[in-house]
């Protein structure tokens, strides 16, 4: 039976903030456009190198969107398919393995299934094979109506670096994808040559490398610049196309694409040493949501990527009271200030949990650990929840009444979780 989810469900529904009146249904009806951007990780955000901007479409973008500046991913060993895993469910993946393939079998309330109960047509579109993480299985379990991969793409050498296509022809060749879905649509697209090893031909070099003599570190600059380069090409067609106005456009780094090997090189260009608290800083990803007719607003509500999908539900006017969501509306009045990442390392307003230290974000040093005991049990508990559901398949129990009788719930007893 579902006893087990009995627990969860109090300290979900504890946790549970109610959305924003300002906000709620701010995006009622409009399509919803995701990119995931792939390897992108914050502090490339407003930066130079090399006395060039690196995101100068993205630095643009920002100033007529919400952009926040601490939402850190949450991503283990599955990569990009984790971040797709914590947007679409609200669930956090697993410390091991990629749930993507170990758990494609089970129930999943996930944001496709949810949309498409209120009238969306759902896709996702990427151009490499189907099976790639699994996805053509995981995203049948999500709910998702379309995948347009690798076979809906013309795909030849001359568009092709490094994984694949590259961004801006994926771009250029998805808008017929887009013109041809029914309205409103809610679609993802995983864009792909900022992976590593960062290859980039001469003629889509729009800046030079970098100069530390780490090649990784070095070639990441030119790719997340032609990916910038890519996602204002793809903006300028959605305008061209008539869908800019009719969509709310979300922008978010899957993960980090420098990794601690890197840390060398990385502190030159940063010009600090990449400590653990650094390092754990370096885990912050672009988050930025475009609604039509709203002013731009930098928010610094320390946030992660389980949060986007109470957030957009609100935004949609779609109530999440009954969901099983580990984050909550990131424009809610109530938010706490609290992201767990998968190694167990969390962050709050002041302090940075992580290896066992707790560092005060002010100076970014050592401090009292009782300043981060509070929060300790916590981070364990939310992961340890989160697994629990996925091990168990316990949302098998659960999917029907939010899927299909959530007014009913509405009034649903709550039983205070501590
Ligand atoms: C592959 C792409 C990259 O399809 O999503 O995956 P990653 O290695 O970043 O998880
Ligand atoms: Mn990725």
């Amino acid at each position: 039976d579902g006893s087990e989810l009995v627990d969860i469900d109090n300290y979900i529904h504890a946790n549970y903030k109610k959305p924003n009146n300002d906000m709620f249904g701010l995006a009622k009806g409009k399509n919803v456009i995701l990119i995931s951007m792939e390897s992108t990780q914050n502090f490339v955000i407003n930066e130079k190198v090399n006395g060039q901007e690196i995101t100068p479409f993205l630095n643009d973008f920002i100033k007529e969107s919400f952009y926040f500046e601490n939402f850190y991913h949450q991503t283990g060993q599955g990569k990009t398919s984790d971040s797709e895993f914590l947007i679409d469910n609200s669930l956090y993946p697993l410390s091991r393995g990629a749930v993507f393939f170990t758990h494609s079998g089970n129930e999943y309330t996930a944001a496709p299934d949810i949309l498409k109960d209120n009238g969306y047509f759902t896709a996702t579109l990427h151009a490499n094979s189907k099976s790639f993480w699994n996805r053509d299985i995981m995203y049948d379990a999500f709910g998702y109506d379309r995948f347009y991969s690798l076979t809906d793409y013309d795909v030849t050498d001359e568009n092709s670096v490094g994984w694949g296509m590259k961004d801006i022809d994926f771009f250029e060749q998805s808008i017929k994808h887009l013109k041809e879905m029914p309205k409103p649509f809610y679609t993802k697209f995983i864009t792909l040559t900022n992976h590593h090893p960062f290859e980039l031909g001469e003629e889509d070099r729009f800046i030079e490398p970098y100069t530390s003599g780490n090649k990784t570190v070095d070639n990441y600059f030119p790719t997340v610049r032609y990916m910038d380069e890519a996602i204002k090409k793809f903006i300028e067609r959605l305008k061209e196309e008539g869908l800019y106005e009719d969509s709310i456009i979300i922008l978010y780094g899957d993960h980090y694409g420098i990794s601690q090997n890197h840390n060398k090189a990385m502190s030159e260009f940063l010009g600090e040493e990449v400590t653990p608290f650094v390092s754990t800083q370096l885990q912050r990803v672009p988050f930025i949501v475009h609604i039509p007719g709203q002013e731009g607003k930098v928010i610094s509500t320390v946030a992660g990527q389980i949060d986007v999908k109470p957030t957009l539900m609100h935004l949609l006017g779609i109530n999440t009271k009954n969901n099983i969501d580990f984050g909550t509306d990131l424009f809610s009045d109530d938010k706490i200030e609290f992201t767990v990442l998968r190694d167990g390392s969390f962050i709050t307003k002041d302090y940075l949990y992580t290896r066992e230290t707790c560092y005060d974000k002010k100076t970014g040093e050592p401090t009292d650990s009782k300043a981060c005991e509070p929060y300790i049990e916590k981070a364990t508990k939310e992961l340890e929840y989160s697994d629990k559901i996925i091990y168990g398949d316990l949302l098998r129990f659960y999917e029907n009444d939010v899927l299909h009788h959530s007014s009913s719930l509405e009034d649903k007893p709550v039983i205070d979780a501590e």
